[in-house]
């Protein structure tokens, strides 16, 4: 397999990790920490009977940062604080006193975040670090040769940004014969330390790529395959069809090729014939390594059984690194024994390509057991009542335009003037700080401490108290603080018909910090009403609007693992005819203002630009399906963060939503020029600050972004908002940030009269 999750079966990295930070460990804790889940990891791959096990799949925070590490590309701001080597490192990755950290974005169109290494023109590459080689031999004296894995360096200096102050010509591309220099250095250490594999990985040519980039990837493996002394490579290219690349990387002089035959499924057609793969070895990624399906191994062995022949020699491996997957099936008590009995996790994963592995090289008997349970296994699933709700079918059918469209947007802000919002309405985007009583409170109760009366009050007290400060605060539009959430996906699927919880299905999503993506195995449905109890309570302790707060079905897609038996815009709009219900239960409570935030509306976005329109003609459907039920005097809001949002910025537009709050503190109010600019006339809320630094913004900061803003957007459809939740906030900090929001908001206001 290509790679392994790395947080621990029970999350040890992530403890040492926050021990460490906090001072409660020392580095030689957290050191042994990591060795014995490295150590564990190897012994379990070694005797699950693959025949490569990786090295290098461990990483204190991130990948893409060791990388940058191990050939020093570290920026001059960390370097500078003196720190000892995993400090610095520590510091690129979170930030120290003065030195802000690296930028943090998505990997691919995973929910995965890596480190954005900073590469300016004098970035000296060397071999700066010897982890790689370290690791290689502290796998080797476990008895483990393995085949160290690193980003390989076209995706390394693609995925990178230019450092500040570089010219404006500049591309961290530019220097890929340097890094090549550094790469090829490395190459001749692992070799000499014994390692007869190396494996780079290559993602980003599931991208489009330019012709320049496709010749600059050919040059590259040209080069370190020409090397006289280097292990054997092994290039892997996940997350897609290479397009392209495929050819480009077959008749370099690399000895094997990994490609996604699970995404890219298409390539299996294009293998035949593929000019120089007959000297190469064809890893075929045919066990999915992004979702927790048990294979189909017929499937995949008649697919293997096309590609034989094809090449050299062929492998069978995961599709991609199973770092997206959690560890273990069998840790699961909770969900259903039928849908359990469906599922497999990367243990169970890794299991599966060493029986293809079998299959391959001995033929079908030699695992006919694992065949027939994995066929059994197949057939279940396909024809369980439990994944099927015929009236959720039938409602699917029914649909028609009008479920998709509400009335003009004119007509709308007509029939909204009664909720009597002054200019410049300030808010906040839904949740208030987490405290630790909330969260002490929803342990006791998974525990059976409490019982659920004593939690219920205690989610109410806490309402309560939020709406009090909001009050006190003077904000115009409030909210209920979203205490009884554990985390704004999994909260939904918990309450909702087809999904599956997990227990400790815990999977990375950046640093120290998991996720536990829900399991969506079957037609979606709502049992009864979500948030409307909660709701209802805050709005009864106030006379302000209180703001309904829900997840978008696309969000609610990209951060659960989704069933692969069915189109995702069909089960989107499952989720969506789901929230449909909530959005009118929610007014017909009396909740005058609900707010459906979409933050994964750009993860999702295809890699290959010709399948966007596809992709967004859905995704906004699914939101406008959720949205569309309320009468025009409801006020529809949504909210968007995490990413970049140029590239679908029509689709923001198309949504519909009376207000857009989006994440904009950082980038200066940059994004209400590229609405204005698709003809965007509706209500926007471009985040005043930013939540994710403990900061207080001034109030001369706020309004002087708000007086900008209003170069772009009419007073009257200008929204005061901080740019994401406060839930990771502490309440002294959220205090007085809102109180200056709120007078920033009330000085601007006074200077329009
Ligand atoms: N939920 C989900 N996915 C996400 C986010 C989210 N992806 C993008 C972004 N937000 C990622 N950010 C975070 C921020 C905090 C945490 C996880 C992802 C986090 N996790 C707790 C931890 O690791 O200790 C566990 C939370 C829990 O108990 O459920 O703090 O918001 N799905
Ligand atoms: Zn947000």
């Amino acid at each position: 397999m290509l790679g392994y999750p790395r947080i621990g079966p029970n999350r040890e990295l992530k403890r040492a990790l926050e021990d460490y930070w906090s001072g409660r460990c020392d580095e030689a804790h957290l050191r042994e920490v990591a060795r014995e889940l490295r150590a564990d990891t190897w012994r379990a791959l070694r005797d699950a009977g693959l025949d490569s096990v990786p090295s290098g799949t461990f990483s204190f925070y991130d990948h893409v940062l060791d990388t940058a590490v191990t050939f020093g590309a570290v920026p001059e701001r960390h370097a500078a604080l003196g720190l000892g080597p995993l400090d610095t490192y520590f510091a690129m990755a979170r930030g120290a006193d003065s030195a802000a950290p690296l930028e943090m974005t998505k990997w691919f169109d995973t929910n995965y975040h890596y480190l954005v290494p900073e590469i300016a023109p004098d970035t000296r590459f060397r071999v700066a670090d010897r982890i790689p080689i370290e690791q290689y031999r502290e796998a080797a004296a476990a008895g483990v040769p393995a085949r160290p894995v690193l980003v390989g360096p076209l995706t390394f200096l693609l995925l990178a940004k230019p450092a500040a102050g570089s010219p404006d010509s500049f591309r961290p591309l530019d220097k890929l014969d340097e890094l090549l220099d550094a790469y090829a250095e490395l190459l001749g250490e692992l070799h000499s330390a014994g390692a007869e594999w190396v494996q780079l990985d290559e993602p980003a040519f599931a991208a489009d790529r330019s012709p320049a980039e496709l010749d600059a990837l050919r040059r590259a493996y040209h080069r370190l395959g020409g090397l006289a002394r280097r292990p054997d490579l092994l290039v892997a290219g996940y997350f897609g069809d290479l397009g392209e690349a495929l050819d480009v990387l077959a008749v370099t002089p690399v000895e094997a090729i990994a490609v996604d035959l699970v995404a890219g499924r298409s390539q299996v057609d294009r293998l035949p014939g593929l000019p120089g793969l007959q000297d190469k070895t064809l890893v075929a990624g045919l066990v999915d390594g992004r979702n927790v399906w048990r294979t189909d191994l017929d499937d995949a062995l008649s697919t293997a059984a096309t590609l034989l022949g094809l090449a050299g020699s062929v492998a069978v491996s995961t599709s991609c690194s199973l770092l997206h997957v959690p560890y273990d099936v069998e840790a699961e008590a909770g969900i259903d024994p039928r849908v359990k009995s469906w599922l497999a996790f990367a243990v169970q994963k890794v299991r599966e390509v060493v029986v293809l592995g079998r299959a391959l090289r001995e033929g079908r008997d030699a695992v006919a057991d694992d065949l027939a349970a994995a066929r059994a296994i197949a057939a279940d699933r396909a024809e369980a009542d439990l994944v099927r709700d015929h009236r959720v079918q039938a409602r699917l059918k029914s649909l028609r335009p009008q479920h998709f469209r509400r009335a003009d947007y004119a007509t709308r802000r007509v029939a909204q003037e009664s909720l009597r919002l002054p200019p410049l309405p300030t808010t906040t985007i839904g949740s208030f700080p987490q405290t630790s009583e909330v969260r002490r409170a929803r342990a006791a109760l998974r525990r059976g401490r409490i019982d659920r009366a004593t939690y219920r009050q205690r989610m109410r007290d806490e309402i309560e108290h939020v709406v009090r400060r909001q009050e006190e605060l003077g904000l115009d539009v409030l909210v209920h603080g979203e205490p009884e959430r554990n985390d704004m996906v999994q909260y939904f699927a918990e309450h909702l018909g087809g999904f599956a919880c997990t227990d400790h299905g815990w999977v990375q999503s950046y640093g120290s910090r998991c996720v536990r993506p829900p399991i969506l195995y079957g037609d979606v449905s709502r049992p009864e009403p979500i948030t409307v109890e909660w709701a209802t309570h805050a709005q009864r302790l106030t006379t302000k609007p209180v703001k309904g707060m829900l997840t978008g079905p696309v969000t609610i897609l990209a951060w659960s693992f989704v069933r692969d038996d069915q189109p995702l815009a069909d089960t989107a709009a499952q989720i969506a005819l789901a929230i449909r219900d909530e959005v009118r239960d929610l007014e017909a409570a009396g909740i005058r203002v609900v707010q459906v935030d979409e933050p994964a509306l750009r993860e999702l976005l295809p890699l290959r630009a010709a399948e966007h329109r596809r992709y967004l003609e859905w995704a906004v459907n699914a939101f406008r399906l959720a949205t569309s039920g309320v009468a025009d005097s409801t006020q529809i809001h949504t909210h968007l963060c995490y990413s970049e949002f140029g590239d679908v910025i029509e689709a923001i537009a198309a949504l519909d939503a009376d207000v857009t709050s989006i994440e904009a503190a950082r980038s200066r109010m940059e994004v209400l020029g590229d609405l204005a600019a698709v003809g965007f006339a509706r209500g926007v809320g471009p985040g005043v600050y930013d939540i994710h630094s403990p900061r207080v913004p001034e109030v001369d900061e706020i309004a002087s972004l708000l007086r900008a803003a209003l170069a772009a957007v009419p007073a009257e459809r200008l929204w005061v908002n901080p740019d994401c939740g406060l839930k990771t906030r502490g309440y002294p900090e959220v205090e007085a940030a809102l109180e200056n929001l709120v007078r920033a908001a009330a000085q601007v206001r006074a200077s329009l009269a």
